[in-house]
């Protein structure tokens, strides 16, 4: 008998690193096509981002509805959302009922972290290590690692001499926790901090939030079903899947800030008079700050200006203290971040016991033993909330030690220059691995679950294609990736989401010595698809299959 160093051929079919929605759509998709499977989690659970996110507030920004599989007609039967955007504890019931409901677990090894990949040229295979000393050796890997999964440690002195408790959003403990009674201070106002904020302001006996940035939020509009509703959406899943995978965003109903897109056939703000701009607020409140709302905000400063305007007017209006609205409002462009929805957000100001440190007047000096220093003054506090984010899109990849051909690290290319794939599904110089929403990909840009089942779909028919024809192996080839690497540079040109004065995960700006580069494709869920679509049927087109 051969050990493992010496076997020539594979345990796995496919190996599949993740078990959140995309590891597990990937997982059924090979079990039924015939491949053997292995899934690695990090977790003792499934979930992903709704496994390790669950502080309080954690809501998805998409309707349920769309924000769920399309893989299986049984759990699409079988299964009932409760409101129209699912908080964390819904989702996560959710992805254990997909889990059991498709006896997935049984090819998921939890509470393990692949820790390489490497290619075996010799014999065409992945051999995959974990912290646990496992041993795979794979014909295939495919990579399903979120892409906002990488924590990102806080860049502030002192963190580890607190006495208190250090809660981190981005791993909360399971069964939450109790802020009755207690002094809190939350960092970070992405979109962890917005949701968590109203949330731990209607607990603590007093809440500090201390804001770098002020954050572009509207109101969800979240709310349960009216009688019937659901029942009658569930009647119409299959359209609503086909508007879904064939919209811009992977959204039918709504777009990911859960909002309707008007886009292009809005009118241009620079070209309402401004009574009109104010009736239009009047009529449509937060709708009129999306930068949908206008045509040209999204690419003309001074639309975008005109269109912040209107968002610090809704702040205003909300906010009854003036000096908290006016540290509330953003200083930075319309569309730059991640738009976030909330629930509460400004009027959790109007509170007495919540307090905003605008970091802005006096940056944060270090985390002592009783609270947080800043330039402004001391904040003696019991409990402080990390919701200072991810290193977004690479970090999850680059934190495994990938080694290609040649011996080569994945990451150094991508430390160095930015993250280069072609499609975001493959790397040059990594045969027969893909990538579920890697960079390069619409993925951040579109409702998550639908970016996923696409790559789901297009890495088993790629498969299945390579079985039949008795192939071996299939590789981007450095050209494809290059001219796509400029074609993902291109068109993200133009908007406010690459402006000088825009700082976001997307550019990997958050992260201290990261390339700024926008990371997610812009050309559109719909394009990209189309893309993906024709290139497989062209026999894989800047792919080599040997
Ligand atoms: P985000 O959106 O990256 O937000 C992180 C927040 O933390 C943001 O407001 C940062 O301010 C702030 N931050 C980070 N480091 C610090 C320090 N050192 N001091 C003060 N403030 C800091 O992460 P989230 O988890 O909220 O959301 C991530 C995504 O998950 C979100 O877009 C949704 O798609 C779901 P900054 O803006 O950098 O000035």
């Amino acid at each position: 008998m051969q050990d493992s160093e010496t076997r020539a051929t594979a345990d796995v079919d496919v190996l599949v690193v993740g078990a959140g929605f995309g590891g597990l759509q990937m997982l059924y998709r090979l079990r039924e096509l015939g491949f053997s499977t292995q899934a690695v989690e990090m977790a003792d659970g499934v979930g992903g981002t709704w496994y390790w996110n669950r502080y309080p507030g954690a809501r998805v920004d998409v309707q349920s509805i769309e924000y769920s599989l399309s893989i299986s007609r049984e759990v699409q039967d079988e299964w009932t959302w409760t409101e129209l955007m699912a908080a964390q504890d819904e989702l996560e019931r959710y992805v254990n009922f997909v889990a059991d409901r498709l006896d997935l677990r049984r090819n998921i090894k939890f509470n393990t972290r692949v820790s390489s990949l490497t290619w075996d040229e010799k014999a065409a295979v992945w051999r995959v290590e974990t912290d646990q000393g496992d041993l795979w050796r794979a014909r295939f890997v495919v990579t399903a690692v979120g892409c906002l999964s990488a924590p990102l440690e806080p860049a502030i002195d002192g963190v580890g001499e607190f006495a208190g408790v250090s809660l981190y959003t981005n791993r909360f403990p399971k069964g939450g926790f109790d802020f009755s009674g207690k002094r809190v201070g939350i960092i970070g106002t992405g979109s962890s901090g917005v949701q968590a904020t109203p949330v731990v302001a209607r607990q603590a006996a007093h809440l500090y939030v201390f804001q770098r940035s002020a954050a572009y939020t509207v109101p969800a509009g979240n709310r349960p079903w009216a009688a019937g509703e659901f029942e009658a959406l569930r009647r119409d899943y299959d359209a609503i899947r086909a508007a879904q995978f064939a919209s811009p965003q992977g959204a039918a109903r709504y777009s990911a800030i859960g909002l309707p897109i008007t886009g292009g056939t809005s009118p241009k703000i620079l070209e309402t008079p401004m009574e009109e701009r104010l009736a239009r607020l009047e009529r449509e409140g937060w709708l009129v700050a999306s930068p949908y709302a206008w045509s040209d905000v999204r690419s003309d400063v001074e639309a975008n200006r005109a269109a912040q305007a209107l968002y610090a007017e809704l702040v205003r209006r909300h906010v009854n203290d003036p000096q908290t609205a006016a540290a509330l409002i953003p200083h930075y462009p319309l569309g730059c971040k991640r738009p976030i929805i909330d629930i509460g957000y400004f009027e959790a100001f109007n509170r007495e016991n919540v307090t905003l440190v605008d970091l802005r007047k006096g940056a944060i000096r270090q985390v002592k033993a009783q609270g947080i220093e800043t330039e402004q003054g001391f904040y003696p506090l019991d409990v402080i909330i990390y919701a200072t984010g991810f290193d977004a899109m690479t970090g999850a990849l680059n934190r495994i030690d990938i080694r290609g051909r040649d011996d080569r690290l994945m990451r150094d290319a991508w430390l160095a220059e930015g993250p280069r794939t072609y499609l975001g599904l493959m790397v040059a110089g990594f045969p027969n691995l893909f990538t579920i929403t890697g960079p390069g990909s619409p993925s951040v840009l579109t409702n998550m679950i639908s970016s996923i089942e696409q790559h789901g779909q297009w890495i088993t028919t790629c498969l299945e294609h390579l079985r039949k024809n008795g192939l071996r192996t299939i590789e981007a080839t450095q050209r494809a990736q290059e001219e796509w690497v400029t074609h993902v540079a291109e068109v993200a040109q133009g908007g406010m989401h690459t402006h000088r004065s825009c700082n976001s995960w997307y550019l990997g700006a958050n992260v201290p010595g990261k390339v700024r580069v926008y990371m997610p494709y812009a050309g559109g869920f719909d394009v990209y698809r189309d893309r993906c679509d024709v290139i497989a049927k062209g026999g894989y087109a800047g792919f080599v299959l040997a």
